[in-house]
Order: C-alpha cells, then structure tokens, then sequence
C-alpha cells in the first residue's frame, strides 16, 4: 500500500478534533507549548508532507529550505502574516487559513475593547481595587461617549464589517478607508461610508484597526498618521501589532496627544514594552479576540478540514474551502 502522507501537528490543539487527521494521516505530534526556534521549525517540516500550525510558527524560505516533501501548510488562523507566502508558494505549498468562522467572536471583543477603553472600565476597575474610592465625585473617570461619535473603521473586511454592523446598534457614525471600496449594497448594509485615509484618521472619535498585517501595512499608523488623529480619540488594534509604530504610539498617549488606545495585538508579542505597561490610559489584553470555545473548536476544525483536503484526502480533495495562494501555484 501507498505510504500514508505524514503531517505536523506543531501544538496540542482540541485533541477531539486533530485525533481526525489521524484517519487520513501518520501525525506527528510536538507536545511543546511554546515558541520554536526557526531551527526546530525546520527540523519538525523535514520528511512532512503538510503541516497544521499557528501565528506562533514562523515559516519562510529557511525553515523550509530542507523539506522537500512538503505539499501544504493549514494556518489555524485568518491572518497569516507568520507565513512568508512568496516563498511557500514559490516552493508549492498550499497555504490555508480560517476565515468566516471567527469573525462574529473577533467583531463582539473589539467592540469590548473599545468600549472598556474609551469608558475606562479597567482603570477604574484597578483605582476602586486599590482601595481609592472614599468619596463620591462628579468629575471622576470620566469617558468617551460612544452614542453620537464617529467610529474610523480601517480595513473593512469580514471583521470591519461586523464592527460596523455593531456600531449601527450604538448609534455611531461609521467611516470606513480599505484597499478598495466596498460594493454600494455592503456599504448601505452596514450603514459606512469611504473615506480617503487622512479623512479617516481626522474625523474618528474612535479608530478601530482591523487590517492585514503586510509590507504594505507596517507602521501605517506612525507618529504622521497619529498626529492627524484628535487629541481626544481613542484607538483600538485587534489586527496585528506591528500596523502600527508601538514607540509614537506610546509618546501619543504619555502626552496627551491621544486620550487612550485598547491593544489586544504588540509588536513584540508575547512581550509587551513596558512603557505600555506604564501607561495609564491603555487597555491591554494577551491576543485574545477569537477566544471563545465555540470559534476556536471551529477555526481548529476548519484547519483540519483545510489539510485533509489540501493534502488530496478526504471529500473536498484537492479543494480545500480555504485557499490563501491556490492560483498563484507555480508547481
Ligand atoms: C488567532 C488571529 O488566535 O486569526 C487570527 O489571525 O490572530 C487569532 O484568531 C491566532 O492567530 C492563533 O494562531
């Protein structure tokens, strides 16, 4: 019998999910929960014909410079700024994501880091834990009002659109700036308008980032754009950290020229600049936005789904639902 193709499972991920690939597939399992090294990454891909890993593995040219075999890579995430898609697709690997099934679960919790950052729920949560409240006052804690603002939206898809979807219910004007205009029924559908870039960044009482992280996003919100936001704007990046310069970002906020920024994404992450960690005004979460059971059991299935059917096996061979570089194949 034809020898069974062999996949990397890089983490432990809902045993009762991954336990299906096991139909199909000789898996390798890494029970390390942590960051590899590129090398490790390289040593885990050699002699594997596909592999189903997360934002935590890099892979590009050197890591899978020794793995001749390897076909597919299933992403278990949408966005896939940890894989270098030049090179995979230049080598043949079909890489997979998961869109669509995060993006309600991703919509709800920006809409929760907005809202705890521009009403300053955690610090006030932090001064009443420390004992401070003796007294009652007037002027205390005072926020941003959602109701009646303008919500800047910059990317607008999937998740930009259920955060526009949201904010129709709190009575926010939405402007939106994307790569390219949406269709006029999306646009009246979650009642946005486009704007130009300088517009966006002018006229948001609140900023959410909800972009891809590329070459051509890196850095766009930099001590330039921040400087054209209102001093009393609050911005909120549940896309990837490094959209936007985390040092202007901090120098913003430590002097007034930004009132407060929700971060669920870093540049460095998992380690936070502890000049962040100084700030005040700054409402800060570990990556958690697609966190819930039921989506990531979904995003992990989907994955699975990916690889079985990227890898030729299963009922959708050869087609899996969620191709990132099918087309661009040149192998
Ligand atoms: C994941 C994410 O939790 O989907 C994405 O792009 O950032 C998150 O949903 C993370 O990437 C896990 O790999």
């Amino acid at each position: 019998a034809e020898p069974r193709p062999r996949v990397w499972l890089a983490r432990p991920l809902f045993e009762d999910i991954t336990a299906r690939l096991d139909g199909h597939f000789d898996v390798v399992r890494t029970p390390v929960e942590d960051r590899y090294p590129p090398a490790a990454v390289a040593g885990h891909l050699r002699e594997i014909d596909g592999a189903l890993v997360t934002l935590s593995e890099k892979i590009g040219a050197e890591e899978i410079a020794g793995a001749a075999r390897l076909r597919a890579i299933a992403n278990v995430a949408v966005g896939y700024d940890n894989l270098d898609l030049p090179a995979l697709t230049a080598a043949g690997v079909l890489v997979t994501n998961t869109p669509d099934v995060l993006t309600e679960t991703t919509a709800d919790f920006g809409f929760a880091l907005l809202m705890a950052t521009a009403r300053r729920i955690t610090e006030a949560e932090r001064w009443l834990r420390e004992g401070r409240w003796d007294r009652w006052s007037f002027d205390r804690l005072l926020g941003a009002d959602l109701h009646g603002s303008t919500l800047g939206i910059l990317g607008m898809g999937r998740i930009g659109q259920g955060i526009a979807r949201r904010a129709g219910g709190f009575d926010m004007r939405v402007l939106y700036h994307n790569r390219s205009r949406l269709p006029a029924e999306t646009e009246s559908a979650c009642k946005a308008r486009y704007v130009g870039f300088a517009e966006l960044l002018a006229q948001a009482d609140h900023l959410m980032l909800v972009l891809p992280y590329t070459a051509q996003t890196h850095h766009v919100i930099d001590a330039a754009a921040l400087a054209k936001m209102k001093p009393t704007a609050t911005l909120v990046n549940i896309a990837r950290g490094g959209i936007v310069d985390e040092p202007a970002l901090i120098d913003a906020l430590a002097h007034g020229r930004l009132a407060a920024a929700g971060l669920d994404v870093y540049e460095g992450e998992p380690a936070v600049r502890p000049e962040l960690l100084a700030l005040r005004n700054v409402v800060l979460t570990p990556h958690i936005a697609s966190a819930s059971p039921a989506t990531r059991r979904a995003m992990v299935a989907l994955a699975v789904d990916n690889l079985i059917a990227a890898l030729g096996c299963g009922p959708d061979a050869g087609r899996p639902s969620a191709p990132v570089n099918a087309g661009k194949m040149k192998r």
